[in-house]
């Protein structure tokens, strides 16, 4: 079977600045929250390489972009990392970032790449994050400012920006579960996180729009759907807790310009809502975007609550669902995570009948596969199972446009092999084997798939590349 994609359809991949540039210390970049954490706890990461060893675009950004090109991508996005432009957070600009990225930003559009830009990719500052990081409205300003200056330095050339990578992951990481510098466990603290996040997307938004830059401006979400074990009203009603908690508490500021009426109702009722200000709603209003980036990597499966709630444990998102492990499910055994393609259908039909059909598109979506050593085949990996992944969720990518869905493109997660946050080198996402410890890159059967998928503007699946 033959699958065409719309004319002009973005075909490319996503990375972030942290995970990528390396020189985390070097070229007048102060430290973020990781590079602070990882000289407290090492051992947090896997086999213990910090965010100093990543994947070395900081030095080598254009032989990386000429595989950009040989991989047939028509756009890429990268994110700009805050304490590298303004070190101190809320200072003076570091004219060396200031070079790096004009030479990234040129570099791409010269090889025919659009670069899609994102502020905030988990990496504050720690000048920031010593100010309480998004806990305090300070850091929302100063991230206002940030993001008026990139648009101010960039603007001319990056006509697709974002605010935020995934908000909910420091929410959920930093404030909830512990997989994210500070480390913390307090409902109310990560409700004032997830809000003043918010309010500094919003507030990028009206500089962007104040400033009459030219191109687009939106936020990349990672979008979850949330199956119900069964149509029990009390497992519809997990689902939809699930659902307002993880996907809604974002997704409904950002595409209506409000939270969810109920999920405000369920944080009063339990005493968890943040502290607001009369001008905020205003601001919330301002922050409806123009282009929506979903990233999806896994369905959640819930059911309602088996045991009684201990009313002394730490409020906490779990009081309204239990995890469901549905019989059968597809794994993928290295992350964890469940494999589920129609999710990725279901997401963009839910936001063309519940959410006016936005312009969007799939921003991540990928496969991180541990040991990947075992595959090779004359000096390459022959990772057929990535190839089977893209194809297979591209598929209801298709089948969702068909039906009417402004879905306008496919990123993958990710270009090369890069640094997985506290998973480091673990699992391998890349269309582009890397080599630690020579940094060489060896484009993976996938990459080449790929590269033949864009310069066909589709594929036919299952098919041999010949
Ligand atoms: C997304 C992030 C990426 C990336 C990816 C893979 O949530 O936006 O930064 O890391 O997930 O997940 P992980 O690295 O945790 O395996």
């Amino acid at each position: 079977m033959h699958y065409t994609f719309p004319d002009n359809f973005w075909w490319g991949s996503a990375s972030s600045a942290l995970q990528t540039e390396g020189d985390s210390l070097t070229g007048g970049k102060s430290a973020t929250i990781w590079d602070h954490w990882y000289t407290q706890q090492p051992s947090r990461f896997h086999q213990q390489i910090g965010p100093a060893d990543t994947s070395t675009f900081y030095q080598h950004w254009r032989e990386d972009i000429a595989l950009l090109k040989q991989l047939n991508h028509n756009s890429f996005r990268t994110s700009i990392s805050w304490s590298r432009l303004i070190p101190d957070g809320n200072g003076d600009v570091n004219p060396q970032a200031v070079a790096f990225y004009n030479n990234v930003i040129d570099e791409l559009l010269a090889q025919g790449v659009t670069p899609f830009i994102t502020l905030f990719h988990f990496d504050m500052p720690m000048a920031m994050q010593q100010l309480g990081g998004w806990e305090n409205r300070q850091v929302v300003a100063a991230f206002s400012r940030y993001a008026r200056l990139c648009f101010e330095l960039f603007g001319d050339r990056v006509q697709h920006w974002f605010t935020f990578n995934e908000p909910i992951v420091p929410v959920e990481g930093g404030y909830l579960y512990d997989f994210h510098y500070p480390n913390v466990v307090d409902f109310r603290r990560a409700a004032t996180v997830a809000y003043h996040t918010v309010l500094a997307h919003a507030s990028a938004v009206r500089a962007f729009r104040d400033g009459r830059f030219a191109g687009e401006i939106g936020i990349v979400l990672n979008l979850t759907p949330s199956y119900p074990r069964s149509q029990n009203p009390a497992d519809l009603t997990a689902a939809h807790h699930a659902d307002l908690l993880f996907n809604r508490s974002f997704l409904d500021p950002v595409l209506r310009g409000e939270f969810p009426a109920d999920l405000v109702a369920l944080l009063r009722q339990y005493d968890q809502l943040p502290p607001t200000q009369p001008e905020d709603q205003a601001l919330i209003a301002d922050g409806v975007i123009d282009l929506l980036g979903v990233n999806y990597y896994q369905p959640r499966r819930v059911k309602c609550r088996d045991s009684a709630i201990n009313p002394a444990a730490p409020f906490m998102p779990e009081w309204f669902f239990d995890s469901y492990e549905m019989p059968g499910r597809k794994m993928n055994p290295y992350r964890g995570w469940e494999i589920y393609e129609p999710g990725i259908y279901d997401i963009l039909t839910n936001l063309r009948l519940n959410y006016g059909n936005p312009r969007c598109f799939i921003s991540e979506n990928g496969m991180g596969v541990e040991n990947e050593q075992r595959f090779v085949e004359d000096g390459q990996i022959n990772d057929q199972y990535r190839i089977d992944f893209v194809a297979e969720h591209l598929k209801w990518v298709h089948r969702a446009i068909a039906e009417g869905s402004q879905c306008l493109g496919y990123h993958m997660w990710t270009f090369i092999d890069n640094w997985s946050w506290c998973n480091g080198y673990k699992n391998r996402y890349g269309f582009v084997q890397l080599d630690i410890t020579t940094q060489q890159r060896t484009v993976k059967k996938s990459g080449e798939w790929f590269a033949a998928t864009s310069a066909r503007n589709g594929f036919n699946h299952p098919e041999n590349l010949s």
